[in-house]
């Protein structure tokens, strides 16, 4: 089934006819609304009457994440906070969050899109889906809330955490889609194993899977354990969370709901635009959001644009698996981590230098970071128990910091190595395929 084949099975020049009608009215609307896009097009010399054809887009600048931290929290927004009726925010390269509002309409939008990955992933009405994202500020929790509820799915608004009962829901209320973060998925078919749960026997149907990379053997590892479907699914929260693109039953990509988000393939090296099948940093532009457009948003995933026809019948453009990213955010548990969040954390704490190196390691497909920090070498004492206290007050604050636990381990003045350019900060020794 099709949610909206009226919008996801167009022709490339219904589509793109589409496309530029909205482009030229969001470019208008944060043109004359939001002072950051008016005093950026002046500059490069850009007005929205520019906007004569779809390809005219790059005649537009791209928005990096500093824009969002430097007009925290309302600066970006389109419309008077009056016509706010929600926002999320995720973690931001220092301690400002990135927060994106919504007006009623983006919140009927979202449902919608949301709508549409699910039911190319083969969710119906029938279904009973228990969401383990994170409900609050997070987007994942509340986004496929919405959706799957637009959709007439039942819902088992789970939440995460206390993953034994997590289980026993599923048991107990015949679960038929399990919505979450594919690490969150295997370390619960883990407690399932554990707890002497046969999960041949649970109703599981579906994974709907996002919110973090997911490789073809942890793919695989889910399926074979869970006994069920895997999908992927892509957002973020600067392009108002999950519902940008999905992945259909045929699992060759995910599609992009384009008529709402133009995407872009560019060197992230230079700003050039790729081709289809050329693999570079996606860009977003968002077409109908009111409260908070984003033109040329640099999402700093890499990836790729395939345009080839789907044999599911959508004929939007599809985008293949996120193979990594152009910037040094990590993504631990799910979670978005800056080692610049870290770093201010490490630089206002009396004790330790900032040298300092973060190791990501996965263990049974859950990450672990340890945080590697030296002490400074003057001001102490080296008592056991004063490190200990150190330690955990550093762990401490990091945690709080970031909204995930670390380890932090305390290392002996100059035994890290110094580089004489960039410092390395992180190790990640996680699989990449
Ligand atoms: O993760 C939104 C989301 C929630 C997507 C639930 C899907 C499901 P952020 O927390 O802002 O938003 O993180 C966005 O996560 O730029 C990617 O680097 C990464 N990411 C998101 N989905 C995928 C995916 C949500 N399917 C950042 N595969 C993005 C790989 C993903 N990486």
């Amino acid at each position: 089934m099709i949610w909206e084949p009226n919008y996801e099975c167009l022709s490339r020049e219904d589509m793109q006819s589409i496309q530029l009608d909205r482009l030229q009215s969001v470019v208008g609307n944060v043109y004359n609304r939001v002072p950051h896009y008016t005093k950026l097009f002046d500059e490069h010399g850009v007005k929205p009457e520019d906007i004569k054809h779809i390809e005219d887009i790059r005649k537009l600048p791209f928005t990096t994440k500093e824009v969002l931290s430097n007009n925290y929290p309302y600066g970006l927004f389109a419309v008077p906070l009056k016509e706010i009726v929600r926002i999320h925010s995720s973690s931001g390269t220092t301690g400002k969050q990135k927060v994106v509002g919504y007006t009623k309409r983006d919140i009927r939008t979202w449902a919608n899109l949301i709508a549409r990955i699910a039911t190319m992933a083969g969710v119906t009405d029938e279904d009973i889906a228990q969401i383990c994202f994170g409900y609050g500020l997070f987007t994942g929790g509340f986004g496929l809330h919405y959706g799957l509820e637009k959709l007439g799915a039942m819902i088992v608004p789970a939440s995460t955490g206390n993953t034994e009962r997590q289980i026993t829901m599923m048991q107990d209320f015949g679960t038929t889609v399990l919505v979450s973060t594919p690490s969150y998925a295997l370390y619960m078919v883990e407690v399932a194993e554990e707890m002497g749960v046969d999960t041949s026997k649970l109703k599981l149907k579906v994974g709907l899977f996002g919110a973090e990379p997911c490789t073809l053997n942890m793919r695989k590892e889910i399926e074979r354990r869970w006994n069920m479907k895997v999908t992927d699914n892509y957002g973020m929260t600067e392009l108002g969370g999950p519902g940008v693109a999905g992945e259909c039953e045929c699992g060759e990509g995910m599609h992009i709901n384009e008529d709402h988000f133009f995407p872009e393939i560019i060197n992230p090296e230079t700003g050039e635009v790729l081709g289809f099948g050329e693999t570079g940093e996606l860009v977003l532009t968002s077409l109908t959001r009111e409260a908070f457009p984003m033109i040329r948003y640099r999402t700093r995933d890499i990836t790729m644009l395939i345009d080839e026809p789907c044999s599911c019948g959508r004929s939007t453009v599809r985008m293949k698996k996120v193979t990594g990213r152009a910037d040094d955010m990590l993504i631990i548990r799910g979670v978005n981590v800056y080692p610049s969040q870290i770093e201010t954390v490490l630089l206002e704490t009396e004790g330790v230098a900032p040298h300092y190196q973060l190791i990501v390691t996965q263990h049974n497909y859950m990450d672990d970071l340890e945080v590697q920090v030296e002490l400074s070498g003057d001001n102490f004492s080296g008592k056991f128990k004063e490190l200990e206290e150190l330690e955990r007050t550093l762990r401490g604050k990091i945690n709080k910091a970031l909204q995930i636990s670390v380890r932090v381990k305390l290392l002996e003045p100059k035994s890290l190595e110094r580089t004489v350019g960039k410092a390395k900060r992180i190790v990640d020794m996680r699989p990449k395929e």
